[in-house]
């Protein structure tokens, strides 16, 4: 299977196939019944257009205490574990030894969007940041290592594999709009992205 590269991301389109977006639909539902959705605030108290949950020995959370990774769910559960299918992906694209410590779930609707952002609150950044998109298509945006300067956009669809590693981990990206009603494969509409990453 052939990918492209924008931007040292390596973007491989169609990753998975009807039935193994249904799979993984079907398991993301299971974690999220286990750790509803929660919509979280940013340190300067602006709620994010997203709503978020995660899989893993840690999700990932902001609030008034700032951006962190916790053992557990605001409601105190820990969080579930990560889905064999979700991890059989990790496998395929990472080129890391290490597992993945985190899934984190995004959850968008409507006009939710997610402003461009560095993923650094991870302690290595030898592993890359491995992203699947389900349901509508989403805008991603890559930017450079530091803010401003050009930036290019790739439309991420239902089955898509983005991986941020070497050059491009610490690439600022974001999401700056979805296409509702684009995709049939969420029954709610709207679009999800899982991202696994290595934390400690
Ligand atoms: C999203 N993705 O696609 C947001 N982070 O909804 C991310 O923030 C992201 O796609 C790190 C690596 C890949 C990503
Ligand atoms: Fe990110």
């Amino acid at each position: 299977m052939t990918h492209l590269t924008v931007r040292s991301v390596k973007i491989w389109l169609g990753f998975l196939d009807r039935a193994a977006q249904e799979a993984m639909r079907d398991a993301v539902a299971d974690v999220v019944t286990q750790a509803p959705y929660f919509r979280p605030v940013t340190p300067r108290g602006k709620p994010m257009s997203v709503r978020m949950s995660a899989a893993g020995a840690f999700g990932w959370i902001t609030d008034a205490r700032g951006y962190r990774y916790e053992p557990a769910h605001p409601d105190g559960q820990p969080w579930p574990a990560i889905p064999p299918e979700i991890l059989n992906v990790w496998r395929a694209v990472s080129d890391c030894d290490r597992a993945p410590e985190c899934c984190l779930i995004n959850s968008y609707a409507g006009t939710a969007r997610m402003g461009l952002h560095q993923d650094k609150d991870e302690a290595d950044f030898g592993c890359p940041v491995v992203s699947i998109s389900l349901g509508d298509d989403g805008l991603f945006r890559i930017g450079n290592t530091t803010r401003g300067g050009k930036t290019e956009s790739i439309w991420l669809s239902s089955g898509d594999v983005a991986v941020l590693g070497g050059d491009a981990r610490l690439a600022y990206h974001g999401i700056d709009r979805i296409r509702p009603g684009s995709s049939t494969l969420l029954p709610e509409g709207g679009r999800i992205n899982l991202t696994l990453r290595v934390v400690t």
